[in-house]
């Protein structure tokens, strides 16, 4: 494997602010409560946690106001900035990273702290949106839709972002489970090139089919460094219900696991973010089953297998 030190490092991002919904920053430390940790330490890894509880409050700015149409530019610029920096020195030390969202718009910090020690890493991104809208593009003007379009340089004028490099590039992206696009992001979508496994491929050829069909396209010789970014409301909302933006028609609860085992069985895998879980929303028992699929989709990531 990729990682030889068997060294995760969990690293909590409590952040709101690349959507309207409060709660999503309580899902790192749900996540961490409800004993993801240890069940890491019994698969065998050495866990680190930095739960970053208080650096979110002291980077909220006092003033921000909407810039090209985004909403709290400066707040998820400060925020991504700073937590990239921090995943930079961990995936540095060769340690598996492993972030907890926070609403997507993390993503800018993963991406870029990941893509910075690893430049030929490829991103597999498993979620019901394709989070590629541009400033120009977004309607909602939701950070959390726009993370790839800034990671691969589709909106270099933005004064806030001018820190996110575009170390993407299209052939080195793939997505699993979309099903909620805008006419934009379809577009850019097909203009681009990238490579796009929706529900009605999921639907088609089934998830194994699937899954080889992506890994084909952005790591052809099976050698390149994987980053995923699973989004929960890429699953059906009968399996994570507790999310700001749910989607009918998602992945099933083994679709998604499944998803994370073939990709953790190729040893590339160096780096996951879980996002998107909100323990505000929906009754506790949904809450108590969101987490639960987070934890264990987390697990999966790092090399639990059913047998
Ligand atoms: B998520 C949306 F308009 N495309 O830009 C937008 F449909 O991280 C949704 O995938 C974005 O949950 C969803 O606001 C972002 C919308
Ligand atoms: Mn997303
Ligand atoms: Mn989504
Ligand atoms: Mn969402």
């Amino acid at each position: 494997p990729l990682i030889k030190s068997r060294q995760v490092s969990i690293i909590g991002v409590p952040f709101n602010g690349g959507q309207p919904q409060k709660g999503v920053e309580k899902g790192p430390l749900r996540l961490v409560d409800s004993g993801l940790a240890e069940q890491l330490q019994e698969l065998g890894w050495e866990v680190g946690h930095e739960s970053n509880e208080n650096i979110i409050n002291e980077l909220q700015p006092s003033s921000d106001p909407d810039v090209m149409g985004l909403k709290q530019p400066k707040f998820v610029s400060a925020v991504t900035q700073n937590v990239a920096h921090q995943i930079h020195e961990r995936a540095k030390q060769g340690k598996f990273v492993l972030t907890l969202g926070g609403d997507h718009s993390v993503a800018l910090a993963t991406v870029s702290g990941v893509f910075g020690v690893y430049p030929d890493a490829c991103l597999i991104w498993v979620d019901a949106h394709a989070d590629i809208n541009t400033p120009e593009a977004t309607e909602s003007g939701n950070i959390h839709g726009c993370p790839l379009s800034f990671l691969m340089g589709l909106s270099t004028d933005h004064p806030d972002f001018q820190w996110v490099k575009p170390i993407l590039k299209a052939n080195r992206l793939v997505y699993i489970g979309l099903r909620d696009l805008d006419a934009f992001e379809k577009k850019t979508i097909k203009s681009l090139g990238i490579q796009a496994f929706t529900m009605h491929h999921v639907d088609k050829y089934g998830i194994g089919k699937v899954v080889d069909m992506a890994l084909d396209h952005v790591n052809p010789n099976r050698e390149l460094p994987i980053h995923l970014s699973f989004d929960v409301d890429a699953l059906d909302p009968s399996v994570a219900p507790s999310t700001g933006t749910p989607v009918r028609g998602g992945l099933t609860f083994r679709e998604g696991h499944y998803i994370c085992e073939a990709i953790a069985e190729t040893g590339l895998l160096v780096a996951a973010d879980i996002m998107e879980v909100n323990p505000a929303l929906e009754d506790e028992v949904a809450v108590a089953q969101t987490i639960q699929v987070g934890c264990s989709l987390a697990r999966c990531c790092l090399g639990e297998t059913l047998l």
